[in-house]
């Protein structure tokens, strides 16, 4: 498909749902335009751009905008559709990655969110349900794929990995800035996949630096002052 294409991101700092779809360009090697957005004063572009969901990430092509992450990283992966690909071609290997990447957008982000948000007893609930959701994510994992790790594609990082690493592989600023969100050897398993991810060296140079994500967490979930999530 099309090579002159003119390709801009609006997105938000520390967002790992942005940072998919930059590590998915970069990997592409397509270039790009980032415009920074204010979650708290929201731009009249991203407001036209995403009528529905009002959220970023944004990708417009050539004008057109594409709403959703995990959306936009599959129109990336078609419309520029040489290597390295994201998603392989076989439609029941794609279709199992897509499962377990929906997977872990709808319970495993939720679980974490829910012990960020939470104290006391409900905290220790919300850490053992996310315990839990991990668990079932390991034992998916290695049932569907149990010859090929599914993060990545040869030596480049995949669909799956793009879509985990770049929100698992800064777990430590999160632990920094509000406490332990979970204990990495009640899933060594998972744990083991993130430092895989964290040595690929697109993944590590593009996570947002650790302490500016450690003061926005900070000033997220402590409220001071007040962020937009
Ligand atoms: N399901 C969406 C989630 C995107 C999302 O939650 N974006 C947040 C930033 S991390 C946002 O724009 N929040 C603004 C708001 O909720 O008003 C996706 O995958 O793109």
């Amino acid at each position: 498909m099309g090579e002159s294409s003119e390709v801009v991101l609006l997105g938000t700092f520390g967002s790992s749902y942005c940072k998919r779809v930059e590590l998915a360009l970069k990997l592409k090697g397509i270039p790009y335009a980032y415009v920074e957005e204010d979650l708290t004063n929201k731009s009249d572009l991203l407001l036209r751009s995403n009528p529905v969901h009002r959220k970023v990430p944004v990708l417009l092509h050539n004008g057109h905008p594409i709403c959703e992450s995990l959306l936009i990283l599959e129109y990336i992966d078609e419309y520029w559709s040489h290597a390295p690909k994201l998603l392989p071609e076989d439609p029941y290997t794609r279709s199992q990655i897509r499962f377990w990447a929906d997977f872990y957008d709808q319970k495993v982000r939720l679980a974490s969110y829910l012990v960020l948000k939470t104290k006391g007893k409900d905290q220790d609930k919300a850490r053992e349900d996310l315990a839990e959701v991990l668990r079932v994510f390991e034992e998916g994992i290695q049932r569907d794929f149990p010859t090929k790790s599914p993060f990545f594609n040869g030596e480049n990082l995949s669909f799956l990995g793009v879509v985990i690493g770049t929100n698992a592989c800064h777990y430590q600023a999160f632990e920094e800035a509000i406490g332990k969100i979970t204990d990495p050897q009640r899933n060594e398993l998972f744990f083991s996949w993130v430092d895989e991810l964290k040595a690929h060296p697109l993944m590590r140079e593009n996570l947002p630096p650790h302490d500016k994500l450690v003061a926005k967490m900070k000033a997220k979930f402590f409220q001071t002052p007040k962020v937009a999530v």
